[in-house]
């Protein structure tokens, strides 16, 4: 079995993240990294309470809000350093099934490198709790970015997803840029680039009945621009290809 880190990033989420925590503690094979964002709310004291009651938690504090992408790259960073083999991202907000996480890993056990927890497999939509507007907004958004990215996958936004070390290390993280969900794209299309063995397994969905949403209308905006910035990047290196 690999060693597998699942990274929680946190901003204001205290009454959730205990129970996520204890439903990941649970199942003996993961490891769990808090990349807390200087919350407010006494987030980071819950996390730093779990890393002193049970080794396999451990913390990264971070300055302040810095976005979920930051957090994410210095989480993969992190336990990359630290030799972990299979890295899962995963809501700190009960949105995403802990019980799922086994799925993931099997997954990458069998060969795949990127596992991604799909609200919209077979022509249905998983998700409990979100009005018209919202869904209307991820939907579309997924088919937008699939089209122009020219990736057959059904949910590149989901934030429910398994790395393998290979499909890590074969990026640089350095030069992932988004912020918000955008970095969900944006992570895809690069593991997309190198080659590597993208999965798709259904999940359900289900939206927060706690704490407050971080999504706003510049997350939004990001997102709609990353497919464009990215096919306009390969034309970039197309034209210096050509020069030199
Ligand atoms: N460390 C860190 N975590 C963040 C940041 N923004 C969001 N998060 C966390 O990332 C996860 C997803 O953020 P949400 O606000 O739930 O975003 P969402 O799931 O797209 O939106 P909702 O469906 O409305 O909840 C949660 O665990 C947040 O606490 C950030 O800037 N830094
Ligand atoms: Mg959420």
């Amino acid at each position: 079995m690999r060693k597998t880190l699942v990274i929680l990033p946190t901003f204001n989420e205290k009454d959730t993240l205990p129970v996520v925590i204890i439903k990941i503690l649970s199942q003996e094979a993961f490891d769990i990294l808090v990349v807390d964002d200087k919350s407010t709310d006494g987030t980071a004291e819950i996390a730093a309470h779990w890393q002193g009651k049970d080794k396999r938690v451990n913390v990264l504090n971070r300055q302040g809000k810095l976005g979920l992408g930051t957090a994410y790259v210095a989480g993969f960073m992190w336990g990359l350093e630290r030799g972990y083999e299979c890295f899962m991202e995963m809501d700190s907000d009960l949105s995403h099934n802990a019980a799922d996480l086994p799925r993931f890993l099997d997954e990458v056990e069998k060969g795949s490198d990127l596992v991604i927890g799909s609200r919209y497999m077979y022509g249905t939509i998983s998700v409990v709790g979100w009005d018209f507007r919202r869904l209307l907004l991820s939907r579309f958004g997924n088919l937008y970015a699939s089209f122009i990215l020219g990736i057959k996958v059904s949910d590149m936004t989901s934030g429910f997803r398994a790395y393998s070390r290979k499909a890590l290390e074969g990026i640089d993280l350095n030069i992932v840029g988004s912020e918000g969900y955008a970095f969900q794209i944006e992570m895809t299309y690069h593991v997309f680039r190198t080659g590597l063995g993208i999965k798709e397994i259904p999940i359900i969905f289900h939206e927060r009945s706690k704490g407050h949403s971080k999504m706003s209308k510049k997350i939004v905006r990001e997102a709609s621009w990353l497919p464009w910035r990215l096919r306009a990047g390969e034309l970039k290196g197309l034209f210096r290809r050509q020069q030199g």
